[in-house]
């Protein structure tokens, strides 16, 4: 069976979990669901990024212990992704026995290959980015009378002491070679683009140990360092999947590592030129999506204003923040949420377009005939058009989700959804219901129920519980959509004469727009 790994980040356990963090987890799982659809053997993976001296910091100041704070936080994220529908197949944590093996043999490899050396190290370091800077970096921009660090404006200090170098700089030529063999490696393109540029730039050994905290791996066999966060938290795509016992594990490489485009350096080179050197297979895609801005400002623990996904559970239903924020923006560009933005979009498309297109369809269907399916008589261009229409639909989507083109998937599906509402206007239930043409009737209702079957499975990606709702209605009996699988249920024509649907029961209210 084909295999479809499918990861977000990690995410640090110094901070709640955010609008950002949901929105990532959301898009992997909407890709996750999609490929067991298909029928691939799918590992979806996110976890918790708990090491480091940010981690550290924002436990001291809280007066407890690293692990205290991170078992609290993990805890968060444990019983957030259910009520968002996630589906992951694991949960990582770098505090972990399995994680600490796996960042073991993978230093091990890169020491083996010779890419690691001691040496002394002097730079400047971001806490709160985990990141070093050059004096040349920040003179650059314009960061060095202030001392700040050029991403998140907050103050780097100075740091030297003796640490392990990557040669990451003997990788130059390999990935910028890698990078060009592999167009669809890094995405979108502008982000491939950025990219190709910094490595092109030059690229630095990094150091990858400290010594001046101890929240950490330590190196193996010299134990006065902690392996550098990053180092440690990258490996995890691995650890989860099996790595080290399996040298390379059944569902490396990885599909797509999902992003946001604040760690793309991290993931697209350093990441990228570990494996060279540990010898393992790069990932298939690394996907850097955009930043979601609030009412225009960016979300920050200062300002208070980052939104908190139990909060908007309290207003909305996961599958309709599921819908908004993957049909918002294109995935790969910035966005900003709002609340008015999010109530005109599902009204527009969830509730007159989708809800509608269900409620009058199996209405028609429950006055006219008993909810019960008629017999189809000869086809007519129109029916033919409708089934070519959602036969395409089919295979776009396909197409779109693997460029992880989320928004355009459901624009894809929506014309579909428009397409039905004007089968029902063209065709007139009603008026053939009225000069007695049963059997036109019949051959038209079936058309409508049987492609909104179709467009239920297609949506169930997205919205799995109200797919589930809409299935239901649909099919009369119990479904899980997890079980589905488009090979068995996604031709047209499964639905059969005599079948008998519910009673149409409406899935998407309209929302007051106040
Ligand atoms: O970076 N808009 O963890 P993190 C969209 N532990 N997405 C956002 C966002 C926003 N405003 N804010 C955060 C780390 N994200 C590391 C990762 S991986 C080996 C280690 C999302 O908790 C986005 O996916 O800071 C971003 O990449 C991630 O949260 C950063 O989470």
């Amino acid at each position: 069976m084909q295999t479809y790994y499918v990861t977000t980040p990690i995410y640090y356990v110094n901070d709640e979990p955010h609008l950002g963090h949901m929105y990532t987890t959301i898009a992997a799982d909407i890709l996750a669901r999609y490929e067991r659809l298909s029928g691939k053997d799918v590992f979806f993976l996110t976890g918790a990024d708990e090491h480091g001296q940010k981690v550290q910091q924002a436990a001291e100041v809280r007066g407890i212990e690293p692990i205290e704070l991170a078992d609290q936080v993990v805890e968060r994220y444990a019983t957030l992704w259910p009520e968002l529908s996630i589906s992951n197949d694991d949960f990582i944590r770098t505090s972990s026995e399995r994680h600490h093996k796996a960042v073991h043999a993978m230093w091990k490899r890169l020491q083996d290959a010779g890419a690691i050396y001691k040496g002394f190290y002097e730079d400047w370091y971001c806490v709160p980015c985990e990141t070093y800077w050059t004096e040349t970096q920040l003179k650059d921009a314009d960061c060095w009378e202030s001392h700040h660090c050029p991403d998140c404006q907050r103050d780097v200090e100075k740091i030297q002491e003796e640490s392990y170098f990557f040669r990451l700089s003997d990788y130059q030529e390999r990935l910028i070679d890698y990078i060009k063999e592999h167009p669809d490696f890094i995405a979108p393109e502008s982000r491939r683009n950025e990219v190709l540029s910094f490595v092109e730039g030059g690229l630095r050994d990094l150091s990858v140990s400290r010594t001046t905290f101890s929240w950490g791996i330590p190196v193996p066999d010299d134990d006065k360092h902690v392996i550098y966060v990053w180092i440690d938290a990258l490996t995890n795509y691995l650890t989860a999947a099996g790595f080290p016992d399996q040298e390379i594990p059944k569902h490396w490489p990885a599909d797509v590592h999902l992003i946001g485009k604040d760690i793309l350096r991290f993931h697209a080179v350093y990441w990228s030129c570990m494996l060279m050197a540990a010898g393992l297979p790069l990932p298939k895609r690394v996907f850097a999506h955009g930043w979601w801005t609030v009412d225009g400002e960016k979300m920050s623990k200062s300002k208070g204003n980052a939104l908190r996904p139990l909060d908007l559970l309290k207003g909305y239903d996961a599958d309709v923040l599921r819908y908004f924020l993957v049909r918002e923006v294109p995935f790969g560009q910035d966005g900003d949420f709002s609340h008015q933005a999010l109530k005109m979009r599902y009204n527009s498309e969830l509730a007159n377009d989708v809800g509608n297109l269900l409620n009058r369809s199996l209405a028609m269907l429950k006055k006219y005939n008993g909810s019960v399916l008629g017999a189809c008589a000869e086809e007519q261009d129109m029916d033919r058009a409708l089934i070519a229409d959602v036969e395409a639909m089919q295979r776009d989507v396909n197409d779109l989700l693997h460029r992880q083109a989320f928004h355009l998937a459901l624009e894809r599906i929506n014309q579909v959804v428009k397409h039905g509402n004007r089968y029902v206007e063209d065709n007139a239930p009603w008026g053939l219901a009225k000069s007695g043409d049963l059997t036109r009737l019949n051959t038209v209702l079936y058309h409508l129920v049987e492609t909104l079957r179709l467009i239920a499975i297609q949506l169930s990606p997205f919205m799995p519980e109200k797919m589930t709702l809409m299935l239901q209605q649909i099919m009369n009996e119990d479904i899980d959509v997890s079980k589905l699988r488009l090979l068995d249920e996604a031709g047209w024509g499964k639905l059969k004469e005599g079948h008998q649907c519910q009673a149409p029961s409406p899935i998407f209210p309209r929302m007051d727009l106040d």
